[in-house]
């Protein structure tokens, strides 16, 4: 049985979105991404960094969204959210869920931890704003990459539209972010997500109030 290490508003809600979509069971244990918070012991002991989502299993433990997310898809290729290994696909795949990881949500860090990139309190607010435009840097990439397609990969629906649509859930425009109406591609994509069961079950609060 899966645990997930679980807090509202953090990449843990796509994962959850994930297990709901492969339908195998999970426990959900309740975790903070508030700095003051301290995090529980067995989450510490597989990710120091303290931040999650973290996912165990009955004899492994990882963390990393995008690796977790790589991870499910190919232990339960039933549930079809990725390509195969000799899918020609499965390059974009691997590349626009790195893409995510390493460039999209290095923005979204720019703006909602800027302690963790300056060295002073009065530069927080230029590493913000810095945030913001890479925020929108990013974003056009990703919406030039899909253009006119029905899903990230084309035709074929897979946990990148989720990752997608998860991190489309943290822009705020109120904070300086681009609003998602700039990216109508990405647009397109994430109201299609959002019908989803899974989805509209895990992303609950979000649907009733996306400040939450
Ligand atoms: N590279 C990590 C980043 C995870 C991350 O930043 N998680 C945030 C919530 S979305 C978090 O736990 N923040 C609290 C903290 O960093 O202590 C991943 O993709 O899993």
């Amino acid at each position: 049985m899966y645990k997930l290490f679980y807090a509202l508003k953090s990449a843990s809600m796509g994962i959850r979105v994930l297990l709901e979509e492969i339908g195998e069971p999970y426990e959900l244990i309740q975790t903070t991404v508030d700095m003051a918070t301290p995090r529980p012991p067995e989450q510490l002991a597989v990710n120091p960094n303290g931040w999650v989502p973290v996912l165990s299993w009955d004899d492994g433990a990882m963390y990393e969204c995008a690796a977790i997310t790589v991870f499910l898809c190919d232990k339960h290729p039933e549930a079809r959210l990725a390509p195969a290994v000799d899918d020609p696909s499965r390059a974009t795949f691997l590349q626009t869920l790195v893409y995510f990881s390493n460039s999209v949500q290095n923005a979204f860090q720019l703006t909602y931890y800027p302690d963790r990139f300056v060295d002073t309190l009065t530069d927080e607010p230029s590493a913000q704003r810095r945030g913001n435009r890479r925020l929108r840097e990013t974003w056009t990439v990703i919406d030039n990459q899909i253009s006119d397609n029905e899903w990230v990969l084309g035709s074929q629906f897979s946990a990148a539209d989720i990752y997608l649509f998860m991190l489309t859930t943290w822009l705020r425009p109120a904070k300086g972010h681009p609003d998602i109406s700039e990216f109508p591609n990405a647009k397109r994509i994430a109201d299609k997500v959002l019908q989803r069961t899974s989805v509209q079950q895990v992303y609950q609060p979000w649907i009733e109030n996306p400040e939450y």
